[in-house]
């Protein structure tokens, strides 16, 4: 760990978060001569994936996919050793990257930044941490990541509650043992289904809470296949370039799997196709038919295929028809399991379903629900994060004429490219709100992000522009823009309360926050500079 920057220190860059976003932005700063400091409210490199270290905790890319490509040599080097990775090893990955470029010395570890305000007399940054350190910098860079933020209900009488708690999002370093323990866990988002197996082949009892059913597509993992990986290593960069033509930034190879609208299908055909996509794992199923996302008709056929699968997978016949969901698939991120839905075919897994049966509140010894009260040794609140905005507006940031961040965005986030916002001079967000981030492969956007920013960087230097700013019509234009974009799309359906929408926190504006479409985004971001920086004033 490096020592403390309290000496009142000028940097080039501050960069808030040592995930995947802060190591390579870093990365281009040394590349770049500048002098920058990360300030991280872990103990360890990761972020996201240093935080969320629960039982089944997986990334639901693959492998290939879900890794740096800025560096040949990395990829090449590195083996990972599954399809999809478990956080281990995502976490050991983060930490080779750090040692391998020379990055722990300039990132400050358990230090959280608190405050950040912007001096408009000097165009710059002051930025200040809960470890005292008061530092100042041209530029002010939020890599907080977009799930980092934990959404921890209040629950009455949830401190009189004497067993054991959790948060997914917040899991103990040391190791956690619930052999012949009774355990709750609240929530059915990908946390809870990836951890429900796990923690069920420990414990004495498992009892799921769910509020809301979500459609969970079998993961099929399974130990890297040489061949593949070998393949891949050998056009490396061309696999990375057909990911990045693609909508998420991902999956290229579903390409030659694509087929036309569902309907142009007899639906025996329909069946079949859907057949093949689901066994072979992963989203590959939400590709079966270009349209699933974007027409009713469609999507209710894959829900009702969905919903089958859950039937045929689940003995008890009540359990399975609460475990089918009834929204819109695919308006709530999916999640990729792996043994979820066989879990509670065990005799020592419960599902209390919520919505006709409601915690009421939470005793020293259990949860109470409206049929009563059930004790546990254990509670896992597995119930998801304040999503995009909730980091960034942890901290208090104040930008000219000292209006703050968090009024500006009251009524839901405001940027323009999910970049930077009106009256935050030199202040970028890497995936933030108004770019595709979450609906991507995230190291896709985080290094598109991160390179745009470091050459924009290098570019003001070059030209002697002291701040760089978006202007006021190119935000509200980018905001309508999002907002068009994503109404065309089943993601805003009325009946779905996603983290995208905010619609999982109590008192969030219910907003879509990312941007669909990775290709045009990235295209947009290129003509924008190829125009001067068009949107921004640069001064
Ligand atoms: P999610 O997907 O937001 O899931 C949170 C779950 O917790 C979800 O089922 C919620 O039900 C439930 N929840 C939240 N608050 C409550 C209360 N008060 N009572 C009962 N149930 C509650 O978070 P995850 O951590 O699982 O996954 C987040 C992302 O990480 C995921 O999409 C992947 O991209 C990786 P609700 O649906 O709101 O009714």
């Amino acid at each position: 760990m490096s020592d403390s920057a309290k000496e009142n220190q000028n940097y080039d860059v501050v960069i808030v978060g040592a995930g995947f976003a802060g190591l390579y932005m870093l990365h281009r700063m040394h590349q770049a001569g500048r002098t920058a400091r990360v300030f991280e409210a872990g103990s360890g490199v990761g972020g996201t994936w240093y935080w969320n270290r629960y039982p089944g905790a997986r990334c639901d890319i693959q492998s290939m996919e879900y890794s740096y490509s800025f560096s040949e040599e990395l990829q090449q080097d590195w083996e990972w050793p599954e399809k999809y990775s478990a956080q281990p090893d995502i976490e050991k990955y983060a930490n080779h990257v750090a040692d391998r470029f020379n990055l722990r010395s300039d990132i400050q570890f358990d230090t959280r930044v608190s405050e950040a305000s912007f001096d408009d007399d000097d165009s710059s940054w002051k930025i200040q941490t809960d470890q005292g350190d008061v530092v100042t910098a041209q530029f002010f860079i939020m890599a907080t990541g977009c799930l980092s933020s934990t959404n921890m209900p209040e629950i009455e009488g949830m401190d009189n509650y004497t067993g054991d708690t959790y948060h997914t999002g917040q899991w103990p370093k040391d190791d956690v043992d619930f052999t012949g323990k009774n355990v709750a866990i609240i929530g059915t988002g990908s946390s809870a289904i990836q951890s429900t197996p796990v923690i069920a082949q420990q414990a004495e009892s498992l009892t799921v809470y769910q509020r809301t059913p979500s459609y969970s597509l079998p993961s099929a993992n399974h130990p890297s296949d040489p061949e593949y990986v070998a393949d891949v290593k050998a056009n490396y960069k061309e696999f990375r370039e057909a990911n990045q033509k693609m909508p998420a930034g991902t999956g290229a190879e579903w390409l030659k799997d694509m087929n036309e609208p569902m309907m142009t299908y007899s639906p025996e055909e329909q069946q079949e196709i859907m057949e093949s996509m689901w066994t072979k794992g992963g989203f590959t199923f939400v590709r079966s038919f270009p349209d699933i996302t974007l027409d009713y008709a469609a999507n209710e056929i894959a829900a009702d295929f969905v919903r089958d699968k859950i039937r045929g997978t689940v003995e008890d016949a009540d359990t399975a028809e609460l475990l089918c969901p009834e929204i819109v698939i695919g308006c709530k991120r999916m999640v990729i399991d792996s043994g979820y839905y066989e879990s509670f075919n065990e005799k020592h897994v419960h599902l209390i379903d919520l919505r006709d049966n409601p915690i009421e509140g939470i005793e020293e010894t259990g949860i109470r629900t409206s049929d009563g009260l059930r004790e546990y040794d254990a509670i896992v609140y597995a119930t998801g994060f304040d999503a995009m905005t909730g980091s960034i507006l942890k901290v208090d940031i104040k930008g000219r004429e000292n209006k703050s961040l968090r009024d500006e965005w009251v009524a839901g986030p405001r940027t323009y490219l999910g970049l930077n916002s009106v009256d935050f001079p030199n202040m970028f967000t890497i995936t933030g709100p108004g770019s595709p981030s979450v609906l991507t492969n995230m190291m896709v956007s985080i290094e598109q992000h991160v390179d745009w920013i470091s050459d924009c960087i290098a570019y003001m230097d070059e030209k002697e522009f002291a701040t760089i700013e978006a202007t006021q019509d190119a935000q509200d234009e980018w905001v309508d823009h999002v907002n068009s974009v994503a109404d065309k799309t089943l993601f805003t359906d009325p009946n779905c309360n996603s983290w995208y929408l905010g619609a999982n926190v109590e008192g969030k504006t219910r907003v879509f926050m990312p941007l669909p479409g990775y290709p045009a985004y990235k295209e947009k971001c290129e003509e924008v500079v190829a125009n001067g920086y068009e949107g921004f004033n640069l001064a």
